[in-house]
């Protein structure tokens, strides 16, 4: 560690990896001078045979991240800044094992994500989506008063994945009156809600599951067959995190068959591809991955990906790391 923190990284250059925020891009190329990874895989191969090695600081996101044959092919990087607060496309275990940090963007896009998630909770269950669909298709005039939808405040809500995010949607719910329980890889002692020890057992005793842990291998399908089948025909899927949580065929086999009430998604299993199926149903709100594209919280964000990258360029550490550098 003391070598990392007297030695300054020995060059300065930083890469782009995948396309980012405008205003991002445009800071990178213009003050940091940033290559940018071709995205064409025999000009990435070329680009990274003649500058892999100057590569000290690589700038990603959650859309596309580094994996281990792009880390293999920078030998000197030192940091991974990534904008957003998930980094499952990136391989921390393999950064990790080489000392390589790996930094995100916590908190500044909690309270969007727990707004959105609320959201789409509300929307799905008292159908504002649908009902406004109607209203446009002149169906009011033609066929009457909208189908009666259900009753949100003081509904029993499952989260999964107390963390910052989590714990942000089951704040704002409480003063829904709802009743709120958690599954969480770890049991939070200090948290005022009731624990589950799986997801099934979370789901069998909610109305509503609010998914909104961690994506990665780690939680890779935990919401199954068997979670949806717990949550039962009367309920409701809200997912806010990744779409690899959820095993989106058996997802879209309840919705289909009457086996889930509905379902509001942030997110989806190949973005930006949504299955026709679930494209043609009304008892699903579908959003384009929005939760933080809030013009504040994408500006504060933006800004703590460069603090980040400023930090480690000028010291060798990372201002919200969640790899240290140089810690294998
Ligand atoms: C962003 C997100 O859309 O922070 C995250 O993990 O999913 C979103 O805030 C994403 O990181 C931008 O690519």
């Amino acid at each position: 560690m003391d070598d990392i923190m007297s030695t300054p990284p020995r060059s300065r250059t930083v890469l782009r990896v995948g396309p980012l925020k405008d205003s991002l891009e445009r800071t990178l190329a213009e003050d940091y001078g940033a290559y940018v990874l071709p995205s064409e895989p025999a000009e990435r191969e070329a680009f990274l045979a003649s500058h892999g090695a100057e590569i000290t600081a690589a700038v990603t996101s959650g859309r596309t991240g580094v994996d281990a044959a792009l880390l293999s092919a920078l030998p000197n990087l030192g940091a991974i800044v990534n904008f957003g607060v998930g980094y499952d496309t990136t391989d921390v275990d393999a950064a990790a094992a080489r000392g390589v940090g790996v930094s995100n963007t916590p908190d500044v896009l909690t309270d969007c994500v727990a707004d959105t998630a609320v959201g789409l909770l509300i929307d799905v269950m008292r159908g504002f989506s649908a009902a406004d669909r109607y209203v446009r298709a002149g169906r009011w005039v033609t066929d009457g008063d909208y189908p009666l939808t259900h009753r949100v405040s003081g509904r029993r809500v499952g989260i999964i994945g107390l963390g910052r995010i989590g714990s942000a949607i089951a704040k704002r719910l409480n003063a829904f009156g709802c009743v709120i329980s958690y599954h969480n890889r770890h049991r939070k002692p200090d948290a005022p809600y009731e624990y589950a020890e799986s997801p099934v057992e979370l789901a069998r005793g909610v109305d509503v599951l609010v998914i909104a842990a961690a994506g990665g291998s780690g939680t890779e399908h935990l919401v199954d067959a068997d979670v949806i089948a717990a949550l039962g025909p009367s309920g409701y899927l809200v997912n806010i995190a990744r779409g690899s949580v959820v095993d989106q065929a058996a997802l879209i086999d309840a919705l289909s068959d009457g086996r889930l009430a509905g379902a509001g998604l942030d997110v989806f299993a190949d973005e930006p591809h949504v299955p026709a199926e679930l494209i043609a149903m009304d008892h699903v709100v579908l959003l384009p991955h929005v939760g933080s594209a809030t013009v504040e919280t994408r500006a504060a964000m933006e800004e703590l990906t460069l603090r980040n990258l400023d930090e480690f360029l000028a010291t060798g550490r990372l201002v919200t790391p969640v790899v240290p550098p140089g810690s294998p």
